[in-house]
């Protein structure tokens, strides 16, 4: 049985993949920390700690005074504020990262975090985009999430250190509402088709990306964490997706359950600019053949779980 640290487990993925670990490890072998304490599930639940990921004293601590054997470190700035802050961006996503590695390599613990379809840049090949191929991003957050990748590896490489990690892209849930995303859009539409019955859109017709719901994503983390590495030929940053769709092809979606939807747009320069630096659709063929990467929501089936749980809030 796994013993785990997670940080940013009030974040998006956080606050789910927190329930979804102690339904799978037991409550009391997850040890949830976030820098903020509040009175969600996550905090009541299970064990819970205060903990800044800059500080890496505490963090070592944390994770050797609960006995951990796996990190999972989640968090992060997401890529419209790590524009809008790229020094902070660098420090909080590139220190913590650190941090978690070396807590990992201290303690001999497997260690798990996530990369992003924002690893890519605008000389990527943009349809279909490979496992391994030409990474320029041209945003702090792209160039946090490639060196992150990088760090990873070298980690693996020179410390034996068991990493692994996905790319994903916009993750979509019902539960914790992202913040300062780019994806974040296909998310505040289901809100808004049930609040108002309409959506003023931020990004562009046409602009294509890879989507995925989120109990499909938080099942390829603990499936990617338990795999035989025997068949790896990557760790650290596996392409993972479950849809690539524009803002119409979401809101028809909608209109299948909600035939009155209305959608217009106000594009937003700074995250339309993110979004046309990334691909329009990536490749999981190596997750697929590596460790068995599957998922079981496509765009309508994720359309009609979002509305149907959202209503029940
Ligand atoms: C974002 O939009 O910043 C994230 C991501 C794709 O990494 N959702």
């Amino acid at each position: 049985m796994k013993k785990i640290i997670v940080t940013g487990a009030l974040g998006q993925i956080g606050s789910e993949l927190i329930v979804k670990l102690r339904e799978t490890y037991g409550a009391e072998n997850v040890l949830a920390t976030d820098i903020r304490q509040t009175d969600s599930p996550v905090v009541q639940g299970g064990p819970f700690e205060v903990l800044d990921v800059m500080d890496a004293e505490k963090m070592f601590d944390s994770a050797k005074r609960f006995g951990a054997d796996t990190m999972m470190h989640m968090a992060a700035l997401l890529s419209a504020t790590a524009e809008a802050k790229p020094q902070l961006a660098w420090n909080l996503n590139m220190g913590g990262l650190l941090n978690s590695l070396e807590a990992s390599r201290e303690l001999n613990m497997q260690y798990f975090t996530p990369s992003s379809i924002g690893a890519f840049g605008p000389s990527t090949p943009k349809k279909n985009t490979p496992q391994d191929t030409l990474q320029r991003p041209t945003t702090m957050y792209g160039v946090n999430k490639v060196s992150g990748e990088l760090l990873c590896d070298y980690y693996f490489d020179r410390f034996g250190v068991d990493t692994r990690g996905v790319r994903f892209p916009g993750l979509i849930s019902y539960v914790t509402p992202p913040g300062g995303g780019t994806t974040d859009y296909a998310v505040d539409i289901y809100y808004k088709a049930l609040e108002k019955g309409s959506y003023t859109s931020y990004i562009a017709e046409r602009t294509y990306m890879d989507m995925m719901y989120m109990p499909d994503a938080l099942q390829a983390i603990v499936d990617l964490m338990e795999a035989d590495p025997a068949k790896f030929k990557h760790r650290n940053a596996f392409n993972v997706t479950a849809m690539s769709f524009e803002p119409e092809q979401i809101a028809a979606s909608i209109r299948k359950e909600i035939p009155t939807f209305t959608m217009d747009y106000d594009v937003d320069p700074v995250r339309q600019k993110i979004a046309n630096s990334w691909p329009d659709s990536i490749d999981a063929t190596a997750a697929k053949e590596e460790w068995g990467f599957t998922y079981k929501y496509d765009l309508d089936a994720m359309t009609r779980d979002m509305l149907e749980k959202l209503k029940q809030k």
